[in-house]
């Protein structure tokens, strides 16, 4: 189908994915109408998506037909065979599978971080919990704005869990965002992208989160200002890039990519890679939960459908690739902790 613009989505500024959505339409010079609002709250003459999650994009075809349609990293690729202007994949297909990992690192890994600092921290669920429910109901009365606060708080501390947040990963995950910013920061000396002078759509992964991590949370803020701040300043640059000239020759060539890649990929395959292989072992097994070994730790969450189909799609990548190419990537991971990823043999490492 032709989708119509502007392009209608429902979301709001805390959600990191709709920030990513954002961030990637003004760059592509998509136009774009933000309707605001939190989950579960949507316009009631609007269809329902299959999963109520932010952003919700209302997709109207030619015809007038609406579909509403959520997951940022399929709508990516969908608007790229929509509109030519811009595009955020690679064209080397090697570095487009890269990429791919990459935002999915940025969307299921660099998440964890977001809530679990949000929610596990007292001032930011203390700051998240207040401003929030405000965000959502900008006119929420003075009186009911503490019940408001504790019931939103005891909501997300609730699913503290779920992403695998706890007193035994806390310091996994700190420790792990502290050393994402390093490799990420030692990238951003050498080029503005993570694929050149040009972002890509793992770019726009990595900023969504961190506009919440590195400008909104209050202990995820300090970290990422101590240990990165040029981090800090990227993700103010990402926020509009709608100026951004650019030529294909601003793609980076793989093979001046690999060392300055190496140490951030060696920092996925410590921590995502071994979730998302433990992940789709529990789920073959049919048990409710995953345990692996993350950082010397015990790392325990509930089993996650979607992280299993998130696998699936990497692997599919993966397999599509030319035996060339396939090759040109098994070297990039050859000693990373990333070849369990594209290991088909085996599920576990
Ligand atoms: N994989 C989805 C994730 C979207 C997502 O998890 N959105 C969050 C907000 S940032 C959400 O709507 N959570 C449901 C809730 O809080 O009830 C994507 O890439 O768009």
């Amino acid at each position: 189908m032709t989708i119509q613009t502007p392009l209608r989505l429902y979301g709001e500024h805390c959600s990191p994915y709709t920030r990513k959505m954002l961030s990637l339409l003004r760059y592509r010079g998509i136009s774009y109408q933000l309707l605001q609002g939190g989950p579960g709250h949507a316009p009631q003459e609007l269809p329902k998506p299959k999963v109520d999650l932010l952003p919700t994009f209302y997709l109207t075809s030619e015809e007038g037909e609406v579909e509403a349609a959520v997951d940022s990293t399929p709508l990516i690729r969908r608007f790229e065979r929509e509109f030519n202007q811009c595009s955020v994949i690679p064209p080397d297909p090697a570095l487009e599978f890269v990429d791919y990992l990459l935002e999915d690192y940025g969307d299921e890994w660099l998440t964890k971080a977001m809530f679990h600092y949000r929610w596990a921290h007292q001032p930011d669920a203390a700051k998240a919990g207040t401003l929030l429910p405000l965000q959502h109901t900008l006119a929420l009365p003075i009186g009911k704005q503490e019940e408001a606060q504790r019931i939103f708080r005891q909501r997300q501390i609730s699913r503290l869990y779920v992403v695998g947040s706890n007193e035994n990963t806390a310091e996994v995950i700190e420790n792990s965002y502290q050393r994402f910013l390093l490799e990420f920061d030692h990238i951003l000396q050498q080029r503005p992208f993570l694929f050149g002078h040009r972002p890509s759509a793992a770019d726009f992964a990595f900023y969504g989160q961190l506009t919440q991590l590195a400008g909104f949370d209050p202990t995820p803020m300090r970290v990422t200002f101590e240990v990165a701040p040029r981090v800090c300043a990227w993700v103010n640059k990402m926020d509009d890039l709608s100026g951004q000239g650019v030529g294909e020759s601003d793609w980076i060539e793989r093979d001046q990519l690999v060392e300055s890649l190496k140490p951030l990929l060696t920092e996925i395959g410590r921590t995502y890679v071994p979730v998302m292989l433990a992940n789709a072992e529990a789920l073959e097994r049919g048990d409710p939960n995953i345990q692996a070994t993350v950082d010397s730790k015990l790392w325990k969450q509930p089993a996650f459908h979607y992280h299993g189909r998130c696998l699936q799609s990497v692997r599919a990548q993966y397999l599509a690739l030319a035996n060339s190419d396939r090759r040109w990537v098994d070297a990039l991971f050859f000693g990373t902790g990333c070849e369990g990823i594209v290991n088909l043999t085996t599920t576990s490492r």
